[in-house]
C-alpha cells in the first residue's frame, strides 16, 4: 500500500469520487489538505458566509446528481452551515459536509473554537463519520461520499484537526454505486392489477422521478394509461410542462387543473414522492386529496411508504425501474381505462385551458387588504401575479430556477414550468428564507452552460445578497430577481388574517437593491413598469451568458398578498389578562 499523509488520502479519495469543486471559507483546521486541492484538480470556492457554502453544495448536487461538498473552520465555520445542511436534507441532496474539529489532545478542555460537532448535524444527516484514527481517513471519506448518494441526503465527515498529519499506508477505495431495483415482486404485481382496473388513474410525479432519471419512463406509463400527471409540491420539473398530460403542481399555490383532476381519481400512482403533509394541504378552497382512491406509492426509502397518506400498496424501489416493471406487466393487457382515453384527454385539455384562462385573468389579489395596498401604492408598483406571468414568458430555454420562501415566491409556483428535470430548486420542506440565491450559485458552478435564475423577496434577499460578492469575485455569473414589496409579506399576511392588522416587525424600509448590487460589483436593474419585466430578465440573462455578468433585477411590487402559508396552523388570539384584552 502506498505511503501517504492523511491529507493526501482525504484529497485522493475525493478525486476518486470526481470532486471538482468545494464551497467554504478557509481555516487553519483543514489548511494542510486545502494546500493540495489545486494540484489535485479541485477548486476551492470561497464564499461570504458558510451557510451560503452549504446551500451552494446543495444546488450543485441537485443539478448534477453528484455529491456537493462544503466545509469550514471548526466551531463557528461549521455551525454556520447547520441551516444549509438542514435544507439539503429536506431537498434529498447528496451533500458531504467536511467538518474539521478541535485536535484530539484538546477535546473537552474548552479551547478555542472547540465544540462537539456531531450533535448539531445529527438531525439533518443520513450518516456521520468521526475519524477516530488517521489510518481510517480514506475509508471514512469514501463512506461519506458513497452514503450521501445511496441514501440521497447529507453526510458528515468529522476530522480532528491533528489527524490530517502523519504517515499512513492506505489504498484509496473505489466509489461504490448502489444498483437499485424495481421493488418486490408481490407489491409490483398488486400495483399492476390495481392499475389495470383503474377507471380514472392519476400519476403524481415527485422528486424521486427526477433523482432516478425516470421522467421518460413516467411519460411512457402516463401515455399508456392516458393518465393526467401532476407534480408533487415544488417538483415542477418532474414532468415536461409542454406534454398534453401535464397538469401542473399540487399544493400551495399550485394548479387548480391538477387538483380538480386528482380529486376525481379512483387510483393514484404516487411516483417518487413521500406525499409530504404540507404539499397536499387544501388549496384554492379545495380539499382535493381523493381519500377513497386506491393509492400506489413508489419510494426508494421504505420508511416513506404510507407514512403520511393511507396507501393500498407500497413499492420500495427505484421510480424508473418500478415503472419499467409495471409497463412490462401491463403490456398487451386491456385496461379498464382504455375505453375512456379520449373522454379523459378532452377533460384534461379543458381543465388546463380553464386554469390558464383563470391565471391570465387573475391580475391581482382581491381581498380587502390587498385592494387597499394596491390603492396606496399607486404608480410605479406592479402586481406580483402579472410580474410572475411576464417572467414566465421571458424565461430562457433550459433555465435553472431557484425560489425562496415568501409570499410572492409561493405564488410563483403557478407560473414556473419546466421541460427538463434538474431545473427547479425551491427551498423545500425546511423552508428557510435565504435559500434561493446561494443555491443557484452552486447550480451554476455545476452547469455553467445553463442560464441560472433565482427568485427572492426583499426580506429573504437581505439574508443572502452578500453572496453577490462571491459571484463577482469568483466569476460565477447568475441572475437574481428580487421582488421588492417593502415587507416580510408572507408573515405579515398572518397579521392581516389573524392579528387585526397589528403590524409588528413586518415593514422593510429598503435602500436601492440595484444600487447595492452595483456597489458589490454586479449589475443592477430596477423595474417599475410591467412592460419592462420581460426585457429586464432577457437582458440580465444575456449578460450572464455572454458577458459573464451577475445582475440583480429588482422589481418594485405592491404590498398585496396572496393566500397565506399556514392557515391550517394558526388560531384566533385569546387573551385573558386585562392589559392584553384589546389584542384579541
Ligand atoms: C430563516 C427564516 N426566518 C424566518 C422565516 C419566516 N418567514 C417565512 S416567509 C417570511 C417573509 C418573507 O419575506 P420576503 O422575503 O420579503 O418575501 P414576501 O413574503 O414579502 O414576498 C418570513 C420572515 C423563515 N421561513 N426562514
Ligand atoms: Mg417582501
Amino acid at each position: 500500500m502506498p505511503l501517504m499523509t492523511p491529507s493526501e488520502a482525504f484529497v485522493e479519495t475525493m478525486v476518486a469520487h470526481g470532486v471538482k469543486d468545494i464551497f467554504g471559507i478557509m481555516g487553519s483546521a483543514f489548511m494542510d489538505a486545502m494546500d493540495i486541492f489545486e494540484p489535485a484538480g479541485i477548486r476551492f470556492i470561497p464564499v461570504v458566509h458558510e451557510q451560503g457554502a452549504a446551500h451552494m453544495a446543495d444546488g450543485y448536487s441537485r443539478v448534477s446528481g453528484r455529491q456537493g461538498v462544503c466545509t469550514g473552520q471548526n466551531g463557528p465555520g461549521v455551525s454556520n452551515c447547520v441551516t444549509g445542511i438542514a435544507a439539503a436534507y429536506w431537498a434529498h441532496s447528496p451533500v458531504v459536509i467536511v467538518t474539521p474539529e478541535t485536535g484530539t489532545m484538546g477535546m473537552g478542555l474548552g479551547g478555542f473554537q472547540e465544540c462537539n460537532q456531531l450533535p448539531m448535524f445529527q438531525e439533518f444527516t443520513k450518516y456521520q463519520a468521526h475519524l477516530n484514527n488517521r489510518a481510517r481517513m480514506a475509508e471514512l471519506t469514501g463512506r461519506c461520499f458513497d452514503r450521501a448518494l445511496s441514501e440521497m441526503g447529507p453526510t458528515q465527515l468529522n476530522i480532528p484537526r491533528d489527524l490530517f498529519y502523519g504517515d499512513i499506508d492506505v489504498d484509496i477505495p473505489a466509489p461504490s454505486r448502489l444498483d437499485r431495483g424495481p421493488g418486490g415482486e408481490k407489491s409490483l404485481a398488486k400495483a399492476a392489477a390495481i392499475l389495470s382496473e383503474a377507471e380514472f388513474p392519476v400519476i403524481v410525479s415527485g422528486g424521486g422521478v427526477v433523482n432516478a432519471d425516470a421522467v421518460g419512463a413516467c411519460t411512457a406509463l402516463a401515455e399508456r394509461l392516458g393518465a393526467p400527471v401532476v407534480n408533487s409540491y415544488l417538483h415542477n420539473d418532474a414532468f415536461p410542462a409542454s406534454h398534453p398530460l401535464w397538469c401542473g403542481p399540487l399544493g400551495y399555490q399550485g394548479s387548480k387543473a391538477g387538483m380538480k383532476l386528482i380529486s376525481g381519481a379512483d387510483v393514484v400512482l404516487a411516483l417518487g414522492t413521500r406525499l409530504g403533509p404540507f404539499g397536499t394541504l387544501p388549496q384554492h378552497g379545495m380539499d382535493y386529496w381523493p381519500n377513497d382512491a386506491r393509492i400506489i406509492q413508489v419510494d426508494a426509502d421504505h420508511t416513506m411508504l404510507g407514512l403520511v397518506k393511507k396507501i393500498s400498496v407500497g413499492i420500495c424501489g427505484d421510480a424508473g425501474a418500478a415503472v419499467d416493471s409495471l409497463m412490462r406487466r401491463l403490456d398487451g393487457e386491456t385496461l379498464a381505462c382504455d375505453a375512456t382515453k379520449e373522454q379523459r384527454t378532452a377533460r384534461i385539455r379543458d381543465e388546463k385551458a380553464s386554469w390558464e384562462q383563470e391565471l391570465d385573468e387573475w391580475i391581482h389579489e382581491k381581498d380587502e387588504y390587498s385592494l387597499e395596498a394596491i390603492d396606496k401604492a399607486g404608480e410605479g408598483f406592479l402586481h406580483p401575479r402579472q410580474v410572475l406571468r411576464e417572467l414566465e414568458k421571458a424565461m430562457p430555454a433550459n433555465a435553472m430556477v431557484s425560489t425562496d420562501i415568501g409570499n410572492i415566491n409561493s405564488v410563483a409556483n403557478s407560473y414556473l414550468r419546466f421541460e427538463k428535470p434538474r431545473s427547479f430548486f425551491a427551498a423545500m420542506s425546511f423552508g428557510n428564507c435565504g435559500y434561493a440565491f446561494p443555491t443557484i450559485i452552486g447550480a451554476k458552478v455545476a452547469a455553467p452552460d445553463r442560464p441560472a435564475i433565482s427568485y427572492a423577496g426583499d426580506g429573504a434577499w437581505g439574508m443572502s445578497m452578500g453572496e453577490t460578492m462571491t459571484c463577482v469575485r469568483e466569476d460565477i455569473p447568475v441572475t437574481a430577481v428580487v421582488f421588492n414589496n417593502g415587507q416580510w409579506g408572507a408573515e405579515k399576511k398572518n397579521q392581516v388574517d389573524f392579528y387585526g392588522r397589528r403590524f409588528v416587525a413586518g415593514e422593510l424600509e429598503n435602500r436601492s437593491f440595484g444600487g447595492i448590487a452595483r456597489a458589490m460589483g454586479a449589475e443592477g436593474i430596477t423595474v417599475d413598469r410591467l412592460e419592462d419585466v420581460g426585457s429586464a430578465l432577457e437582458k440580465a440573462v444575456d449578460m450572464q451568458m455572454n458577458d459573464g455578468k451577475t445582475t440583480i433585477v429588482e422589481i418594485m411590487c405592491t404590498q398585496e398578498l396572496g393566500d397565506p402559508f399556514r392557515r391550517d396552523a394558526l388560531s384566533r388570539p385569546v387573551r385573558h389578562l386585562s392589559k392584553y384584552k384589546a389584542y384579541a
